[in-house]
């Protein structure tokens, strides 16, 4: 496996987010067990990821009071997946103890409000740690250009909250909410459109959405803490 100390050209690539791959990212195993740290730029590179890499990550569905699922378009200015529509917010726990934490999925929800608030400007009092719902989680790899891709283990999370914006442009292009029949007709006519979707909100949607939408008063009833979904 590559060192820490790779050179990558970061020539072209906006200054902010090169600054955010120096962030200390969990290195686990097959199993969702912790076995280390190591920078966002190392675990996203493709000859790591190759040679099996694999980090913790989290992704957020908000849903207002309405039943509406809160998109967002990701920023030209992503090193990775720039200009894709995705769920409201997707991002990593860092490899420090307060989000570390395992017991009740803490840690993930603590990265999730800090998150939540960097990228959509969303106060973290508008979304409690206890408010969050984890689900299950879904283990992926996907290539985002040659260079750059994601090998995750993603915990999914969803949250029922009515909050005010104020996004961070440097992070998100645009926001929309969207009901489940919108949400439908935009994945159906997305080769036709242009629209560009992130991997894992594809296989999130395809394999599990739906039927969790359906249940958002009842989701501790969908609930699958234990298994790790290889998508
Ligand atoms: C990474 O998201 C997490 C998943 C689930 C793909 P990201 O690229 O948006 O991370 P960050 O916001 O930290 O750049
Ligand atoms: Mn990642």
């Amino acid at each position: 496996m590559l060192q820490e100390n790779t050179t990558v050209d970061f020539s072209g690539y906006d200054e902010e987010q090169v600054r955010l791959m120096e962030e200390m990212c969990i290195l686990v195993d097959q199993d969702d067990k912790a076995i280390g740290s190591v920078s966002k730029k190392t675990c996203h590179l493709m000859e790591n990821i190759s040679a099996g890499m694999l980090h913790r990550a989290f992704s957020v569905f908000l849903f207002n009071s309405r039943n509406e699922l809160l998109l967002q378009q990701r920023a030209s200015e992503k090193i990775t997946f720039p200009d894709c529509f995705t769920n409201t917010c997707c991002s990593h726990p860092l490899a420090i103890p307060s989000e570390l934490e395992e017991a009740g999925q803490m840690g993930v929800k603590r990265a999730a409000v800090r998150k939540l608030e960097h990228e959509l400007g969303i106060k973290p009092e508008q979304v409690p740690l206890d408010k969050f719902q984890y689900l299950t989680r879904i283990h992926y790899v996907s290539p985002s250009d040659g260079q750059w891709g994601e090998h995750e283990i993603d915990y999914i999370l969803f949250i029922k909250a009515d909050v005010d914006l104020n996004v961070n442009p440097n992070e998100v292009k645009s926001v929309k909410y969207v009901s489940k029949k919108e949400m439908m007709h935009i994945i159906e006519t997305a080769e036709e459109t242009g629209t560009k979707l992130t991997p894992w909100f594809k296989l999130i949607d395809t394999n599990f959405l739906y039927k969790w939408w359906d249940q958002l008063d009842n989701l501790s009833a969908c609930v699958d803490a234990k298994t790790i979904h290889r998508l």
